[in-house]
């Protein structure tokens, strides 16, 4: 069965709003998944370092038959594939793909923390996922509306729609 999964997109190198873009796209190409809704794109304040350039955000959500580790590989191949280098804990990135929410599973294992485990502190995971569902919550019953209310502000600035996407 299909699960419903919300993947969160940053970059902040080489064109970031053109690396989303991309991104999305190779998102609705996965094997066994469907691109059901695509939120807008908000630049943000680094959050962690300062001396790096402005973030872009955004989120998608798909519907997949792929497992959170089948899931996670696709997503780091596709990092990859966009030049992405791990050079600094929260330093800057051509491409960022986490999964923030996948259904209502809750994993904590060697490679995945699932909710993504800034979720609540990060107004830039959190305003995407509620323009994609308003009505959202975490496993435990937390509505994403009152963590959005309650985190951290990163300056967000919804970005207009780029040329080409809907
Ligand atoms: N991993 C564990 N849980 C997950 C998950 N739910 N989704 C593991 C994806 N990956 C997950 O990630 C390191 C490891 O996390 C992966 O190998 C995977 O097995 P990484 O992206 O390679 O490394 P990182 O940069 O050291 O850490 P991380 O945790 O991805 O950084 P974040 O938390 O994504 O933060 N400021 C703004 N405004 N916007 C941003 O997007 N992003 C960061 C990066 C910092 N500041 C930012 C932003
Ligand atoms: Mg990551």
């Amino acid at each position: 069965m299909n699960s419903i999964v919300y993947v969160g997109l940053g970059s902040n190198l080489k064109d970031p709003a053109a690396q989303l873009a991309r991104a999305v796209m190779e998102l609705s190409r996965l094997p066994r998944t469907t691109l059901l809704a695509q939120s807008p794109f908000y630049a943000s304040r680094p959050v962690g370092p300062q001396d790096q350039p402005d973030f872009v955000n955004g989120a998608v959500q798909l519907s997949t038959g792929l497992s959170p580790h089948q899931l996670l590989d696709h997503l780091q191949a596709i990092e990859q594939a966009h030049g992405r280098e791990r050079l600094r804990h929260w330093g800057p990135r051509t491409l960022d793909l986490d999964v923030l929410l996948f259904g209502s599973h809750v994993i904590n294992d060697s490679r995945l923390t699932v909710p993504h485990a800034e979720l609540a502190n990060r107004d830039f995971a959190l305003q995407p996922l509620l323009d994609l569902n308003p009505e959202l919550k975490l496993p435990d019953g937390r509505r994403i509306d009152q963590l959005r209310a309650q985190c951290p502000d990163n300056q967000l600035r919804k970005l207009p729609p780029m040329a080409g996407s809907d």
